[in-house]
């Protein structure tokens, strides 16, 4: 008896069925009323006494077995069953979000790719700057507005204060430090400014600036490359136009606006009836600016620009407020997922 439930118990465990009458026959074969476990039972009344415990709990075990197996069948071809004949492959997938870019990126990379195909390279710095490299290089006087704490953020204050940048042109006097001549970069980056938060101002922002020193370099090739610019951000048709203007880190320096592409220069909202709209400052740097990183003034010049990446994105897509780009809100990122 032993031996005939030793054998048993190995042909239960490696019985297998493809279906549900498979399973129902082993089920009648081991645990019907002829089945071959219900036969042992009967078998176990002519056991000895003194065996019956041994056997007994042997039986017991066996008819477990069996009983497990044929619930271990049933469960795994009630899975492929359901799976089967459950998926409806016709039935749309189901939608997830994928991420994009965001439209500070998106606008930051066509401009430098647009300057890229002039020849200028991308040089990055420090946020974290000295007041040298925003302000006593670039030509501002000592008593300069822009050195209040109302204008900047300090990080110390004494004799050599830490302070955020305010402008990434920084980073050009880095350049201007550091690189062989001729230099032809743009510079972009985060720039801070101790601003109140409104529609048109944030605290944080993003700029382009460019930079291009090299001997006989003039106002005409300063107006020639920005035009270009223009052409290639706002369309082949856009016109640009200069006015004149102040910068202590550029002499003359220049206002630039590009023609309304909403209205064709005819006048609108946008551009507030003007037909013009203002896009970057630029100049040509001034001898003091060369010279306080070394460069010879007689012999080099230079012209220089600077632009708001937010308000470039702004004109771009008529976004009205400048604090949607912080936000986050996936209702108006989501509005850029086609752009690239
Ligand atoms: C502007 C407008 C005009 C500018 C000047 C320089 C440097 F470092 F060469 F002096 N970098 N950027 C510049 C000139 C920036 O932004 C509105």
């Amino acid at each position: 008896m032993e031996n005939k439930i030793k054998d048993l118990m190995q042909r239960i465990e490696a019985m297998k069925a493809s279906n549900e009458q498979e399973i129902e026959e082993l089920r009648v074969r081991l645990l019907g009323k002829k089945g071959e476990v219900t036969a042992l039972f009967e078998e176990f009344r002519t056991v000895p006494p003194e065996m019956k415990k041994l056997f007994g709990q042997k039986l017991n075990g066996l008819k477990t077995a069996a009983q497990a197996k044929i619930e271990e069948l049933k469960n795994s071809v009630g899975k492929q069953v359901s799976s089967s004949s459950k998926t409806d492959l016709t039935m749309p997938g189901v939608p997830y979000l994928t991420g994009s870019r965001h439209p500070i990126s998106i606008t930051r990379n066509e401009i430098i790719s647009i300057f890229s195909k002039s020849g200028y390279s991308v040089v990055e710095g420090p946020e974290i700057e000295d007041d040298w490299h925003v302000f006593g290089a670039l030509n501002f006087p000592p008593e300069h507005p822009a050195r209040d704490m109302q204008d900047t953020f300090f990080v110390t204050s004494g004799d050599n204060p830490v302070l955020l940048r305010t402008h990434t042109s920084s980073v050009q006097v880095r350049a201007m430090e550091k690189l062989p001549l001729p230099i032809r970069i743009i510079c972009p980056g985060r720039v801070f400014r101790n601003e109140a938060i409104s529609a048109r101002a944030h605290c944080i922002f993003h700029q382009v600036e460019g930079l291009y020193i090299d001997e006989g370099v003039s106002f005409a090739d300063m107006k020639q490359a920005i035009l270009l610019f223009a052409q290639e951000m706002f369309g082949k048709d856009a016109k640009i136009r200069m006015r004149p203007s102040y910068f202590p880190f550029t002499e003359p320096s220049a206002e630039v606006d590009v023609s309304c592409n909403i209205c064709k220069g005819k006048g609108c909202n946008i551009c507030k009836g003007t037909g013009w709209l203002e896009i970057m400052g630029c100049g040509m740097v001034d001898p003091n600016v060369l010279e306080a990183s070394g460069i010879d003034s007689r012999k080099y010049s230079g012209f220089a620009f600077g632009m708001g990446v937010e308000r470039i994105a702004m004109l771009k897509w008529q976004v009205k407020d400048l604090r949607e780009y912080f936000e986050n809100d996936l209702r108006f990122l989501s509005e850029f997922e086609t752009a690239i």
